[in-house]
């Protein structure tokens, strides 16, 4: 068994829950802060059999959107972050997943 964990950006976060349920795949929804852009965004949970990680992934790149966004500099100054440490504008990935390896999983 694995646990994937999924970072995502919150407009997709509707978008890929819904298509990994419509699959029976269940999903526990974590509200998160992205640690360079402070930003809001979502990580997903999602315990799945070894042989549906590759469908998994493929949802989650499916319905996951690259975008470009603004830095805001305010924000990272005072963190030990000086204004030539950041770009004004980053690209952002449409999914980060890391993919763990399960020992068990109960439910009491
Ligand atoms: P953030 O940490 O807010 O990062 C947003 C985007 O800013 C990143 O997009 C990357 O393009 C850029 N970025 C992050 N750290 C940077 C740095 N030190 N210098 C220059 N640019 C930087 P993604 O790589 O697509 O990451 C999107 C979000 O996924 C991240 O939000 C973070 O919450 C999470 N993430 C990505 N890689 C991770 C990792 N190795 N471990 C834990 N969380 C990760």
């Amino acid at each position: 068994m694995k646990l994937i964990v999924a970072i995502i950006n919150n407009d997709d976060s509707m978008a890929v829950t819904s298509a990994l349920t419509r699959e029976n795949f269940m999903v526990t929804k974590l509200s998160t802060t992205g640690g360079f852009l402070l930003a809001g965004n979502t990580t997903l949970l999602i315990g799945s059999e070894d042989g549906a990680v590759a469908r998994v992934e493929e949802i989650i790149n499916h319905f996951s959107n690259a975008r470009n966004t603004i830095v805001s500099t305010d924000k990272s100054l005072g963190r030990g972050l000086h204004n030539d440490d950041v770009a004004p504008e980053v690209h952002v990935g449409g999914a980060t997943v890391f993919v763990l390896s399960v020992d068990s999983m109960r439910k009491f």
